[in-house]
């Protein structure tokens, strides 16, 4: 992604630190939300200036901070901190207050604030009152958004969270890795410790309080053995003390062999005394050390992890020992029913990957501890680009519950495409489970509310986001990704939003006010689930990525005949997975009346018919379209949707207010070019693969035709040779050339093109830790030159030619007559630094042989966008 931006922006990155003329900081993103950029003052003039703290948490003080630093700078006057006395008249009153108003929100009532204005004799009072002085924090957020997003203030206004869980949950490892984290290194730890410098994760508590977020799981749910030692204990009270002022409770994952591999016991049997007397003592030396400590994820007996199956037991005595010592303290289990069995039969027609968390768990109803919740994936798989919602939601009826849902986009474009989750998830959230027959949506389950308990009470519930913030400046790398983690806070404080307006205030925090601004960064954001699903996997199939590595560009196969049980069973007739009752039977896991919707083909959804059936290709689907043909249409509408984006943020730099369009700007224009790109790479394989696989032609001749493209094997080479790329599906035709001469090699073309101008594109390779060269020349002249240095996902280190490392180059209005001579020249990367010693003997290779795929001449009119890309100086 660097290249386009390339030195400019690594300056202005540099210079994002250093205080601008006149106090102002060049904005780099850390702010996210919270840039509290200046708005039109006018319609606020009567918010009183001064601020009362009426209450004496250090919470309340800092909640009046908060909102004077905050309003100060949106509305360009003073906002004092003033003493109680002055409460009187004219103020912005935060805490327990003023005679004139009616009864704040009940000290029992979970996380519940009022926002009240009033004239009194004149002069205007502003109360925010809460439940509690988090609750007065929360309010004081409210109105901050209000103002920051240009809302009338209403004279009254009242909330209350809709459920006590809403957490994000960090894939942290104590060496400052992070799992399937996408924006660099861990906030919170390095080198097998707690980093000393905690001002990042004090700055991530304040955005999280800020949409309401209250807990933080900090590390990996595949948990450091070590995690529990005394020594560790006592550095994450440093963490614990940078959440505590925005009323975050520090929780941890647990690996639930910890008796063994901390305590030295040589068992960790949930029934056994020993252990379960280990657990309270470390319990208690946790809750010494962290009075407010939130408690425990589990994952357990799942991908590698131990867990009490070994004992032969169940997860709920497991979970059950650790909520008894938590108990005591109001401490929570959070025990993740992602259980599963990783070596399954993928001849067994019956087994089936997507039943296991009822299989597993729903025996178990009823006999887990009070304090224990278990945390559910929203999916039966693993956050897919969609997949149906688990019916293990239906299935526990006496059991706290939890959604979990994943805003580090693992299997949804990394961070490195524009998805907004939060569309999936209001999605599943509205899922009508229709359980005993009623209305039983998935919010008023993972509520509490769908299965209450038997007072009447709703149960202990709510959400979990698997975010994985990283060190980059911005938290989640692409700009336009924090808004997944703002829907996520909006959302689990109110599930029953609408999503609109949730997206919209996201966009005027982040990008400013104006209507043209707002209008389109928020249609291309509410699209792009729905983009993104267009051009990777269709009907339910999964996210069609290689998931046996990097879980991000195309690899289709990688799903099948291996024990994972993501498979999709295609063959030449047809494709999908059968879990009918005739099947797997997985859909009878549904209660009875969406289990009869799934089960029929008259009524099972489009959208996820291959997760439920098995079909033939030319299968009619409700759209009218034959599966391979919507497959087809909908890969190439993603793909040009996706290019769309480009030209829509160009459009907008002119409105964009001076801290939004500086290097955030030419962040997201840069994303948006890669993401153009990869939709393509996407696009291609998946709609080549089922057209060899089906033997379908598309009815539209796209698919195996497309426009303008000159194949790299098919150019005049020197010194590239061809080398056949892995999956076939992830290069034009298969087959590549790649460049092994240190001097460099070309390939060479003569076009025959009418005069005009023209978009080239060269598909090439950048694989990891090489920064091949590139030239590209017409009749000896150089039109543009890139390095293939893109800073890709950091999954897993990629040294090949696939569908992860495929990339585009394009060089936009090139004019073109016939007979115009075009060369790609480059220069591989040979450094024998890039050759390491592995442990195992065999040594990593991470050369980069300037690899292209192929070239593609198209007029200019008919591609994505017009902006010209060429070298300064050309025409
Ligand atoms: C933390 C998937 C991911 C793993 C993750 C696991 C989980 O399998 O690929 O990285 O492990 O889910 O949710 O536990």
């Amino acid at each position: 992604m660097r290249r386009r931006i390339g030195n400019t922006l690594r300056a202005v990155l540099y210079l994002s630190a250093i205080a601008m003329p006149g106090g102002a900081l060049a904005e780099d993103g850390s702010a996210a939300w919270l840039r509290y950029a200046p708005v039109a003052a006018a319609p606020y003039a009567a918010l009183p200036s001064r601020i009362v703290v009426a209450g004496r948490t250090a919470q309340e003080k800092q909640a009046g901070e908060e909102l004077r630093r905050g309003l100060s700078a949106m509305l360009g006057r003073d906002f004092p901190l003033v003493p109680a006395r002055e409460a009187k008249t004219n103020a912005i009153v935060i805490g327990p207050a003023a005679a004139h108003f009616a009864a704040a929100p009940a000290q029992n009532q979970r996380d519940a604030f009022t926002l009240d204005v009033k004239q009194v004799r004149g002069k205007t009072l502003l109360a925010i009152r809460g439940s509690s002085p988090q609750a007065e924090l929360y309010g004081v957020f409210r109105l901050l958004t209000e103002v920051g997003a240009e809302h009338r203030i209403a004279a009254h206004q009242s909330e209350q969270a809709s459920a006590a869980i809403r957490w994000t949950d960090e894939w942290d490892n104590l060496d400052g890795s992070i799992e399937r984290g996408y924006a660099g290194r861990s906030i919170f730890f390095e080198g097998g410790h707690v980093r000393p410098d905690l001002a990042r994760a004090a700055a991530y508590a304040r955005l999280l309080a800020s949409v309401g977020i209250n807990g933080c799981n900090v590390n990996n749910v595949n948990a450091d053995l070590d995690l529990l030692t005394t020594e560790h204990l006592h550095e994450f009270t440093r963490i614990a003390d940078a959440f505590r002022p925005w009323g975050v409770r520090l929780a941890l994952s647990v690996d639930l062999a910890s008796p063994q591999t901390v305590g030295g016991l040589d068992s960790f049997d949930p029934a056994d005394a020993r252990v379960a007397a280990w657990w309270r003592r470390k319990v208690d030396e946790i809750y010494a050390l962290i009075p407010d400590f939130a408690g425990f994820t589990v994952k357990a007996d799942s991908e590698g992890r131990q867990g009490p199956a070994q004992y032969g037991r169940s997860p709920a005595e497991a979970a059950n020992v650790l909520a008894h010592a938590l108990a005591p303290h109001g401490g929570v289990v959070l025990y993740r029913s992602f259980v599963y069995n990783n070596y399954l039969d993928w001849r067994d027609p019956k087994a089936d990957r997507a039943r296991a968390g009822v299989d597993n768990f729903a025996r178990l109803d009823g006999v887990f501890a009070p304090n224990v919740i278990v945390q559910i994936k929203e999916g039966p798989i693993d956050f897919q680009a969609r997949e149906p919602v688990s019916p293990l939601l239906a299935a526990l009826r006496r059991t706290n519950v939890a959604i979990e849902v994943q805003t580090a986009q693992e299997y949804t474009g990394q961070q490195r495409h524009m998805v907004w989750l939060p569309s999936m998830w209001k999605w599943v959230l509205d899922t009508d489970l229709r359980a005993d027959h009623r209305s039983t949506p998935v919010r008023d389950i993972v509520v509490g509310r769908a299965f209450p308990l038997s007072d009447g009470r709703p149960r202990l519930g709510g959400f979990v986001s698997v975010t994985n913030v990283g060190r980059e400046a911005n938290w989640l790398h692409h700009p336009m990704a924090m808004a997944n983690l703002y829907g996520f806070g909006r959302m689990a404080w109110n599930p029953a939003l609408p999503l609109a307006g949730i997206l919209d205030d996201w966009t005027r925090l982040t990008w400013g006010n104006d209507a043209t601004v707002d209008a389109t960064i928020d249609a291309m954001q509410l699209e792009s689930w729905r983009v993104y699903e267009g051009y990777t996997g269709p009907n339910g199939m999964g996210t069609l990525t290689n998931i046996l590595g990097y879980h991000f560009g195309p690899g289709i196969e990688s799903a099948e005949r291996n024990g994972w049980g993501q498979w999709f069973r295609a063959d030449a007739r047809g494709i999908g997975m059968d879990r009918t009752a005739r099947g797997t039977g997985y859909i009878q896991q549904y209660p009875p009346p969406l289990a009869a919707r799934y089960e029929s083909l008259a009524t099972c959804p489009d959208d996820l018919l291959l997760f439920f059936h098995h079909v033939p290709y030319d299968f009619r689907l409700h759209s009218g379209k034959t599966l391979v043909q919507s497959i087809y249409d909908a890969h190439y509408a993603g793909a040009r949707e996706a290019a769309s984006y480009e030209t829509r943020w160009l459009a907008l730099k002119s409105r964009m207010d001076d801290g939004a369009k500086d290097e955030r700007f030419e962040q997201v224009l840069a994303l948006f070019r890669y993401q153009a790109g990869h939709a393509q790479v996407w696009r291609d394989a998946v709609n080549d693969w089922f057209h060899r696989v089906s033997g379908i032609e598309d009815a539209r001749g796209r698919v195996g035709h497309p426009s303008g493209r000159i194949e790299a094997e098919a150019m005049t080479a020197v010194g590239y040779q061809p080398r056949a790329v892995t999956p076939w599906e992830t290069a034009s035709g298969g087959v590549a050339m790649e460049c092994k001469l240190a001097v460099g090699c070309s390939l060479a073309t003569t076009l025959d093109r009418p005069a005009g101008s023209y978009a080239i594109s060269v598909a090439y390779y950048d694989t990891w830790r090489g920064a091949s060269r590139f030239e590209l020349l017409l009749n000896g002249v150089a039109v543009a030159r890139w390095r293939a240095d893109d800073t890709l996902p950091p999954a897993q280190f990629d040294a090949a030619p696939d569908g992860q490392t495929a990339a585009r180059f394009t060089a936009h209005g090139v004019d073109l007559k016939p007979g115009d001579r075009l060369v790609v020249r480059a220069v591989p990367d040979l450094r024998p630094e890039l050759v390491e010693p592995a442990s195992d003997g065999t040594p990593r290779d991470f050369r980069e042989y300037a690899t292209v795929d192929f070239v593609e001449v198209v007029p200019e009119d008919a591609a994505p966008h017009s902006e010209t890309e060429r070298l300064p100086g050309k025409k």
